[in-house]
């Protein structure tokens, strides 16, 4: 970015990294990183750790001490002018003297939204933002989702064979990927608010739907939800197991058994067929950021002819299926090539034997023939 030193871009890289240390604790706040540095020596540098504790400012501020006078305070996220679980952490700036802040983002929350950098400019301090602007908004982008879009960011996690397929025609999953792949899924379940399955899935594999991890590293437990319109599966499975709670969203008219023992919450429907878009409010509202879909085709198809996956987490495995077998999203309703669906490759690296790509939906086909 223009105006930016070599040094401004080090030390936001810096905070950028600090603050994805609370990538698995800090739900349902936003990831935030702070360096406060003397020129190219850092002096003091923190990152939010959990919901209610210090933001990020502060425990920077006490790590430099006397040093933050004079100081310019790299920060992944507009400081805070609001007093919330903490005090406003533009005042802790102005009061520990720092002389420049480079924030990365305007921070969404309507209690802040451009009030933090004000404050610091009243205050005499230069402010910039922008820098590394990207790199933020994606760490963020499921808080960013839920303040500015209304819903979590939803991520559909998928495992599939070479020739395309994500079960046999049984519906026999267990398993396509291989056991990295398998552990790699349980970092992605660590920084979700939420997984969410369907009853089909409840009863096909009865997943657990926990983060099973192989070191003791901190994590917050998502909410698992299990899409179940007739609450077909509510007494069943090992999903009622474990710590983490459990949420089952049903239609209206499902007849809930009197002992329940798990959450419920009803949603609209069309038939069988739950309005995903109300799904995603209810979780919103709830605070949940990152949404991670668990399921097999029907669901996963759903999502995506509905318009709300935001990315897709693709195993890929070196196996052949053959020809009976599943999909990876069911009901795609493409009969020429100009319908086609474009996806966009984030990145991708190999896990163990398997492949494994981040992807985005991009606009239809059609539509880009259309406009161009
Ligand atoms: C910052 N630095 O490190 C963080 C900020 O729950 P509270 O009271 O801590 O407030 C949460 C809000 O504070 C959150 O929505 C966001 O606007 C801001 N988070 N701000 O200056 C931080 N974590
Ligand atoms: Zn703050």
């Amino acid at each position: 970015m223009q105006g930016h030193s070599d040094i401004d871009h080090l030390m936001m890289a810096r905070a950028l990294r600090l603050a994805e240390r609370g990538a698995w604790t800090t739900r349902p706040n936003p990831m935030v990183g702070c360096v406060l540095a003397q020129g190219d020596e850092v002096v003091g540098e923190g990152w939010h750790q959990r919901p209610g504790g210090p933001h990020a400012e502060v425990f920077a501020i006490e790590a430099a001490g006397e040093r933050a006078r004079g100081a310019t305070a790299y920060v992944s996220l507009e400081p805070c002018a609001h007093t919330g679980r903490t005090g406003p952490c533009a005042d802790a700036l102005v009061a520990a003297g720092v002389s420049r802040v480079v924030a990365a983002m305007r921070d969404p929350f309507p209690q802040v939204d451009g009030s933090g950098f004000e404050r610091l400019r009243q205050a005499g301090i230069e402010v910039e933002h922008g820098l590394m602007e990207a790199a933020a908004q994606e760490l963020n982008r499921g808080y960013v989702s839920r303040l500015v879009r209304g819903r979590p960011w939803l991520r559909v996690k998928l495992a599939m064979s070479l020739d395309g397929h994500t079960a046999l025609e049984s519906g026999e999953s267990k398993w396509i990927s291989g056991e990295a792949s398998r552990r790699d899924v349980m970092r992605w379940r660590a920084r979700s608010g939420a997984l969410l399955t369907g009853s089909g899935t409840v009863m096909a594999d009865d997943p657990q739907l926990t983060v099973r991890l192989d070191d003791d590293a901190e994590f917050a437990p998502p909410l698992r939800v299990v899409l179940d319109p007739g609450l077909a599966t509510i007494a069943r499975g090992r999903i009622r197991e474990g710590d983490a709670p459990t949420l089952y969203v049903h239609a209206a008219n499902a007849k809930p058994p009197r002992e329940l023992g798990s959450e419920r919450v009803a949603v609209p429907a069309a038939g069988n067929a739950l309005d995903l878009a109300a799904v995603l409010r209810v979780l919103a509202d709830r605070g949940i950021n990152e949404v991670q879909v668990e399921a097999g085709a029907t669901l996963a198809g759903a999502f995506m002819r509905a318009g709300l996956v935001d990315e897709v987490l693709l195993y890929v495995a070196p196996v052949l299926l053959g020809t009976q077998a599943r999909p990876l999203f069911a009901g795609l309703q493409i009969q020429d090539m100009a319908q086609r669906m474009a996806l966009r490759i984030v990145d991708n690296v190999s896990v163990g034997d398997d492949l494994r790509l981040r992807l985005v939906p991009g606009r239809a086909m059609v539509d880009a023939g259309a406009a161009g």
